[in-house]
């Protein structure tokens, strides 16, 4: 800019010192002011957020979401510029009720809306079916907390999740029982992608720990009356009560127990690892066990920094997933900065290139989508708060096994499901 002034002067005085001398000259040509650096174009970036917002589950939902407004808001303070663009990051919330048919419904709509990505959803049973058709758009989609191996066993190269699978937890959790002594156990699930299977890969790991399980009962993820299946199951005086489902169900289950007299322990997943599920379960929860892939974010690089920016900026503790969708959210915007664009077709093939140390613990995925590592850790219900006992697994998930497990319900998995990584 100083250069150009400088030109602009001397052509000034030359004109004048020409004047001077008597010469007839054309009146100096008007000179441009400067030009100003041309405004840098902005760009929407929108990202399609899916959880149940409304039903048993609208916590987790909420939860979910505040976790992906944190990340959207880092992301917009940056003053982020792709493709030689700034970009500004939006929400597009969509509630899928926790059902499978409305998940899809909701996918189809955000496809349509042509959105630059998913973040979700939060159940399995609605994050399957939608898969295939954000595969069919090629629209990237990242699940903060669906655990069902199905999910990125389908060849569904669209398909990320940030969180170990139902293999690796149902693993732990059925070796966790047999070292707390338990030698009987009754496995209770709500039939649910999420529920039915991770019961599924509890009972075989508990079978083959030497476990003998003497009930298998089933409920639904609107029940709220166990009465029935637990007096079932309280003649057959099992040592631990294994639940697959969530904490609006595995709350009431709890205190039910308790009010039937069962002496029985109860452990659970990650559904149940809850405040919600201390709440609902009252003093019956006290003691109890459930899991949480991951480690505790207090023993995390950035987790504590993370669990306090939350709860100051939206007044509750953190439910569950939060940390995870926000590493979702990061793990795209990160692609998209490393392909210089916010197209799906040219950042998708840089998110499974992650590398990343997110907020819930390092993040890359193997060839199936799935996280790297997997670790999981128990914790116990303690006087109201989640206590940490210790963290199992880690191994990446078993790629042959999970790509032969079965669809854990059949509204979670569409017959045409099945293809080839593109
Ligand atoms: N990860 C447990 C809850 C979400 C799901 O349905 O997988």
């Amino acid at each position: 800019m100083q250069a150009k002034l400088s030109v602009v002067a001397l052509s000034v005085a030359a004109a004048f010192a020409l004047s001077a001398c008597g010469e007839k000259e054309a009146p100096p040509a008007p000179v441009a002011a400067p030009a100003a650096p041309a405004a840098k174009p902005e760009v929407v970036v929108k990202l399609g957020h899916v959880a149940p917002m409304t039903g048993p589950q609208a916590h987790l939902g909420k939860d979910n979401e505040s976790g992906a407004i944190l990340a959207v808001e880092e992301l917009n303070s940056q003053g982020l510029e792709i493709g030689g663009a700034k970009v500004k990051f939006e929400l597009v919330s969509e509630d899928d009720q926790a059902d499978p048919k409305q998940g899809t419904i909701v996918a189809q709509k955000l496809v349509d809306a042509k959105v630059n990505g998913i973040i979700g959803h939060l159940n399995s049973g609605t994050t399957i079916p939608a898969s295939k058709l954000y595969f069919d758009a090629g629209m990237p989609q990242v699940s903060p907390s669906a655990t069902n191996p199905k999910y990125t066993q389908q060849g569904f190269n669209t398909a990320f999740r940030v969180m170990a699978n139902d293999i690796q937890q149902g693993k732990v959790l059925g070796e966790f029982a047999v070292k707390q002594g338990a030698k009987t156990v009754a496995i209770i699930d709500d039939r649910t992608a999420y529920g039915q299977g991770l019961a599924d890969e509890f009972r075989k790991a508990a079978e083959a720990a030497g476990l003998k399980v003497v009930a298998n009962e089933y409920t639904n993820d609107k029940a709220t009356d166990f009465k029935a299946i637990l007096t079932k199951i309280k003649s057959k005086k099992a040592d631990l009560v294994f639940f697959g489902g969530m904490d609006a169900q595995g709350g009431p289950l709890v205190k039910q127990m308790k009010d039937l007299g069962i002496k029985a322990k109860f452990l659970g997943g990650d559904g149940v690892c809850t405040p919600e599920f201390m709440k609902l379960g009252g003093p019956a929860a006290d003691g109890q066990y459930c899991s949480l892939p991951g480690m505790p974010l207090e023993q995390l690089a950035k987790g504590p920094e993370f669990k306090s920016k939350f709860t100051t900026k939206f007044g509750y503790e953190i439910q569950l997933y939060a940390p995870n969708v926000y590493d979702a959210v990061m793990v795209i915007a990160d692609s998209m900065k490393r392909a210089d664009s916010i197209e799906p077709a040219k950042y998708l093939p840089e998110i499974g290139k992650t590398n990343m140390e997110g907020v819930s613990g390092k993040i890359e995925f193997d060839e199936f989508g799935d996280l790297k590592g997997g670790a999981i850790s128990v914790y116990q219900y303690q006087g109201g708060t989640l206590t940490y006992v210790e963290t199992l697994g880690g191994a990446p998930a078993p790629a042959a096994e999970a790509a032969a497990a079965p669809a854990a319900d059949a509204a979670a998995a569409p017959a045409a499901a099945v293809e080839e990584k593109k």
